[in-house]
């Protein structure tokens, strides 16, 4: 494979199937290098060589990463030297060191500070390929950028290219015990017991993960931060997990709380005029960027959800970020202060009260006065990462300050990692969001890049919580959430179909088949989800108060939290127009608002977020809202179900252990779609008390309550909320003897598939046995992994289980026996038992 005279290497499609030997853990992620196919490989007509002309940690990764993974798609061997070999080889380094190794070589145009360029070159008789990064960051995204197109067996050509900001960071949510809030997959690679861990093996490979798709920081602890975070003997510690981090050009940063001066540093205040207060934060900025000089900077979350902040003294944010950021300037660290400041105990009571206008009404009024290495992350939405909201207005509010966009990779409201839902889609509405601040074109994308109002600073913030689980975030396809973030950050103009392509290919390989599936299922999974969850802007309808994981509607309710959505008999929805309800809308720039204040435009997906309407309010469709409510719900439920067939067409084209992991989430998902559909639409219809058009909603022919069966040991209770259990009701165990639910079949002789909905507590695994007239037909254990983390003893929506068995011959007069073995304090639950004739 010697380098021809450009660098024309074409080897697009090629349709033969490496052979899935081995199982794979997806601990890989998308870097898995897999073999190409030998006539793919002969296409790519390389240097077989490479030469690192930079000494930095930074540029041996790159030279490595790029030996490493050619290495193993092509199969030769790519040496790694400092200087010219006398062959053709790719020279990697900074235009200055390239040059002095090949004096002739005139850079192209000099790369951006963290972008790169790739040019071809003959001297001597020889070719080089030279990559050349603006700094060594810029080669080692450049080496990657060269991986992921061979890794997609697609063209490699000269040019270059360079990130939309300089922000883009992940932030973890990782508690110093090895918890992680709203962490999905495991604990911490951080941090165990209080400690930094001794083997941070996986922090090294997740930095690796980050840089291939040029994330430049990670916040490695909670934003609500331990306040032991900046103890001295910490820092030490922490200083640790910078050094695993800083080969793959990932600068290390942290969550700080702003009573550390007071807390940490035995002040007897925080109060940020306080001249020791700033004295003591440039100290404490000193001995950090001691012990690691590449160190970020700091995220606060301050005055929210119980944090302590700056109106403890009657300062503003900017008075407090300032006083940080006056401290980490002459090191070059920047704060990112978060636009996540909101009052948790509103008044239900008061009509113009709104959780949504907080992010303005609080900063707003301070834009310009923040220093100019302060950066605002604002979330995405006003709310909180529901499955849909509208973008901030905030983003448009802020002309003369710097901002990022706080993204949540981690699925705290869409599914937490059981159900997948690919998030691009999502964040791209966002992004594209022309706010027409002055009138003119103000997509989010370029705000927070910083060009709409010329600001130096700003990008993206990802909330990222990858865990100890081998794959990272627990749900394959999930992985698909934290390399999008990364194109996206790196990219904002990608499309949602090039970014899936892409992971799909180095996720699972370059089968057009798996492809064509893979692709298909994540692009609509979003909406999907949304479907079978809240519907039209209300929000997710999940527990608020609990995990935010399974149905629970009401809770966002009648409390301080401010997640309302204002439900009578009559009608639902806040209003949040000038004319009449909370006057959020009027935060918008007066075109957006224009848009949002009229129910002829407002568009229907936030409708509910925007509107208080009747439930027979007709759509811009033509259906009534409760109508929609009943048939979207029944139309997500149904699209979830589809996904184990549709993935079942991949049998052989992947390896096993990743596919059936995947079935399997499939399958729960499947199940967990219908309690959800079930919950949705019942509570639709009690409140308004309009049925479903279509008879579905609450009539159930195939399916046998619990309660109703007879029973021997089991007793039945009231499941709260009602919605989230069939009836109401389910049916528990409380000997220690197996409990036994029996029925006389009377349906026609024919197959059928036996659904039986049961809990899955976390806190004991029972044994279930399912017989048909006195013979075993199927058995399993509550044994599932589900959110939540911690110990939820709840029969509800979020423990509420489906087990399917298919395939069974059932004749009128059966009798069909559900046996129960409870475990510990779980009293093998069960709520019903569905037959469906195949
Ligand atoms: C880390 C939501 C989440 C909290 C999170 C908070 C935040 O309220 O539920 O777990 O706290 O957002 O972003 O600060």
């Amino acid at each position: 494979m010697r380098a021809g005279n450009a660098l024309s290497l074409l080897a697009l499609s090629f349709l033969l199937i490496v052979p899935y030997a081995h199982p794979e853990t997806g601990e890989q992620g998308w870097l898995r290098y897999a073999a190409l196919p030998q006539q793919a490989a002969r296409q790519y007509r390389m240097p077989q060589h490479i030469v690192a002309t930079g000494q930095s940690a930074v540029a041996r990764s790159a030279a490595t990463e790029l030996a490493r993974g050619l290495h193993s798609m092509l199969g030769e061997n790519f040496p790694v030297s400092s200087t010219l070999p006398g062959e053709d080889s790719f020279v990697l380094g900074t235009p200055t060191e390239i040059q002095h190794l090949l004096p002739s070589w005139n850079a192209p145009s000099a790369p951006a500070p963290e972008g790169f360029s790739l040019a071809t070159f003959a001297a001597q008789g020889h070719h080089y390929w030279v990559l050349a990064g603006g700094t060594d960051r810029g080669e080692l995204y450049g080496a990657f950028r060269i991986l992921e197109l061979v890794a997609q067996q697609k063209q490699v050509s000269p040019g270059s290219d360079a990130p939309s900001s300089p922000i883009r960071w992940v932030n973890q949510w990782d508690n110093f015990d090895g918890s992680i809030e709203r962490g999905y997959a495991g604990r911490s690679i951080f941090f165990d017991g209080g400690h930094v861990r001794a083997d941070l093996t996986r922090v090294s490979e997740y930095g690796r993960l980050l840089a291939s798709v040029g994330i430049n920081g990670a916040t490695v602890n909670n934003v609500n931060s331990d306040l032991r975070t900046l103890d001295p003997q910490m820092i030490k510690e922490l200083a640790r997990i910078a050094d695993a981090f800083r080969p793959w050009g990932v600068r290390m940063s942290l969550s700080v709380d702003l009573s550390s001066p007071l807390v940490v540093g035995h002040l007897r205040t925080f109060d940020p005029v306080d001249p020791a207060v700033a004295t003591w934060w440039r100290n404490k900025a000193d001995e950090i960027y001691k012990a690691i000089p590449d160190f970020g900077g700091f995220v606060i979350k301050a005055d929210s959800e119980g944090r302590v902040g700056p109106s403890k003294y009657g300062r503003t944010p900017a008075q407090a970020a300032n006083v940080v950021a006056r401290a980490l300037r002459p090191h070059g660290g920047v704060v990112l202060y978060r636009g996540f400041v909101y009052n948790n105990h509103l008044d239900w009571n008061d009509l113009k009260a709104d959780r949504a206008r907080a992010g303005y009404d609080n900063f707003r009024a301070l834009d310009g006065e923040f220093d100019r290495n302060v950066i605002i992350q604002i979330k995405h939405g006003p709310i909180d990462f529901q499955v849909r909201e509208p973008v901030s207005p905030l983003f448009a509010a802020l002309r003369h300050t710097n901002q990022a966009i706080e993204l949540q990779i981690t699925q705290e409201y869409t599914g937490q990692q059981r159900h997948m839902v690919f998030l691009v889609p999502m964040w791209k509405v966002a992004l594209d969001t022309d706010m027409r601040a002055q009138n003119r074109s103000t997509p989010v994308s370029e705000i927070v890049e910083g060009k709409s109002f010329h600001q130096p600073l700003g990008g993206f913030v990802g909330v990222a919580n990858v865990g100890l689980d081998a794959n990272w975030l627990h749900h394959p396809m999930a992985m698909a959430n934290l390399y999008g973030f990364g194109r996206l950050a790196w990219n904002p103009e990608l499309t949602t179909r090039q970014i899936i392509d892409s992971w799909t290919r180095l996720t699972f390989g370059n089968d057009p088949k798996v492809v064509f599936i893979v692709n298909g299922l994540q692009e609509n999974s979003w909406r999907v989800y949304e479907l079978y969850t809240g519907p039209l802007g209300i929000g997710t309808l999940t527990n608020i108060l609990g995990i935010h994981y399974g149905p629970g509607i009401e809770s966002a309710e009648r409390n301080g939290w401010g997640q309302w959505f204002r439900a009578d008999n009559k009608g639902i929805g806040m209003d949040r127009t000038v004319a009449t309800g909370t006057g959020y809308i009027g935060q918008y720039p007066p075109e957006l608002a224009k848009i949002y204040e009229s129910l002829e435009t407002c568009p229907d997906s936030l409708l509910l977020f925007m509107h208080h309407v009747p439930y027979d309010y007709v759509l811009h469709d033509g259906k009534t809202l409760v109508q929609y409510v009943y048939d979207s719900h029944y139309e997500g439920a149904s699209l979830a179900g589809s996904y184990p067939s549709r993935w079942k067409t991949l049998h052989g084209l992947i390896d096993d252990q990743r596919y059936y992991e995947t079935l399997g989430m499939f399958e729960y998902q499947a199940g967990h779609a219908i309690v959800w559909r079930d919950a949705v639409t019942e509570w639709f219809q009690r409140i308004s008390g309009i049925p479903d058009k279509l008879g579905r909603v609450g009539h159930y022919p195939n399916r046998i309550e619990a309660e109703s069966m007879q029973a021997d040991g089991y007793t039945a209770v009231d499941v709260t909320p009602w919605e989230t259990a069939s009836g109401g009701k389910a049916v528990v165990c409380n000997r220690s003897a197996p409990c036994t639910l029996t029925t006389r079949l009377g349906r026609p002789d024919g197959i059928y598939s036996i659904s039986v909905r049961y809990f899955d507590l976390r806190t004991g695994v029972s044994q279930y046995d399912l017989q048909l007239n006195g013979k075993s037909i199927a058995h399993w254990a509550a044994n599932a992994i589900l959110p939540p983390a911690t110990v939820d003893p709840h029969l509800d929506g979020s423990t509420s289980t489906l087990f399917t068995v298919s395939d069974i011959r059932l004749k009128s007069g059966d009798t069909l026996t559900l046996r129960g073995t409870p475990n510990q304090a779980e009293p093998a639950p069960v709520d019903y038992i569905e037959l469906d004739k195949q």
